[in-house]
């Protein structure tokens, strides 16, 4: 079935949720990377995780109330920690403190609010056994370690990352949108970059299609998708793609960073982000702006009081 578009395109606004074990470090969802932790180090944040104040119904409130129609979590980002009960690894939420699937209860806040409901997967995969050490891997400055993983071969990989990706389409009901990240086959600055032919993309393109039927797919998997997703950037003209007109999506954050990042409050104001929105709407596109919750859930009030800003905004100029 195509993907179905016309609710995206009608909802033009959505909230992205970048929240994970990266959360507690508190400095950009890149800190293992960027810091070359091992696995050793970052084991510190698994073993605190206990979110006393995760309540996605606040998330998703927060996001209706400033006038988004969905939101998309980050079921997993690159350090791949699992926010839900997966059966293939045991790096999840439910061998934290914490102990709860949180991706079953984001989709339920989701629908109580009357949202559409997304997911983010991240490709790259900084914790699994078969992923080849490249240019993005917090360990690719330590010798041993490349040394001992050279026989690394990313078909171990591939089963795993989509018998996950199997598990988040058939466990949560219906799932409108999936935001796959990312394909870097041509940047040089990460080599040994991935692509379509290490995420074997067109058969997992398929059995996304077959087992979510209508969902929406974003571009990053090395092959077409059904969005384009430029990234912090507002395009001057409405996007093309081979001459034609493509639905987009510009993905922004509130400061700068996608995960929480305690010392900087560098936020961008309402008014601004509302001026993005509708510049965007303009141009024939959507905008998926970014919270990032910290390591107790919490939205923080910087978050609060910009999106408490949309949300003045709207109920002011929204018609009944
Ligand atoms: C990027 C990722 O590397 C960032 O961490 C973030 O998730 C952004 C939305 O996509 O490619």
């Amino acid at each position: 079935a195509p993907a179905d578009l016309a609710w995206f395109t009608d909802a033009r606004l959505g909230m992205f949720v970048h929240w994970g074990l990266y959360s507690l470090a508190a400095r950009h969802e890149w800190v293992k990377s960027r810091e070359r932790m091992s696995d050793a180090d970052y084991e510190t944040y698994r073993a605190h995780f206990a979110p006393d104040r995760f309540d996605p119904r606040t998330w998703a409130r927060t996001a209706r109330e400033a006038g988004a129609g969905y939101v998309v979590l980050t079921a997993k980002h690159h350090d791949g920690f699992c926010l839900w009960d997966s059966d293939l690894t045991d790096y999840t939420t439910m061998s934290t403190p914490f102990g709860r699937d949180a991706v079953a209860e984001f989709v339920e806040a989701c629908r109580a609010e009357g949202l559409r409901v997304g997911l983010y997967y991240s490709l790259i995969d900084w914790h699994h056994a078969s992923f080849p050490v490249d240019g993005t891997h917090p360990q690719r400055d330590d010798d041993d370690f490349k040394a001992e993983t050279a026989d690394r071969d990313v078909r171990g990989y591939q089963p795993y990352l989509h018998g996950q990706v199997r598990e988040l389409l058939t466990r949560y009901g219906r799932i409108d949108y999936l935001f796959f990240d990312f394909s870097y086959t041509h940047r040089p600055d990460y080599w040994g970059g991935k692509g379509a032919e290490d995420w074997d993309a067109e058969r997992l393109l398929a059995l996304v299609r077959e087992l979510q039927p209508g969902i929406i797919v974003n571009d990053r998997l090395g092959i077409p998708g059904d969005i384009v997703t430029p990234e912090q950037y507002q395009p001057l003209t409405p996007m093309t793609r081979r001459g034609e007109p493509v639905p987009w999506e510009a993905c922004q954050t509130l400061n700068g960073s996608w995960g929480y990042d305690r010392d900087n409050h560098e936020f961008k104001t309402a008014e601004a982000l509302v001026r993005l929105l509708v510049d965007g709407v303009s141009k024939n596109g959507n905008l998926l702006l970014n919270i990032g919750p910290d390591g107790r859930g919490r939205l923080g009030a910087d978050a609060e009081r910009t999106f408490g800003g949309i949300a003045g905004w709207m109920a002011d100029h929204a018609r009944a």
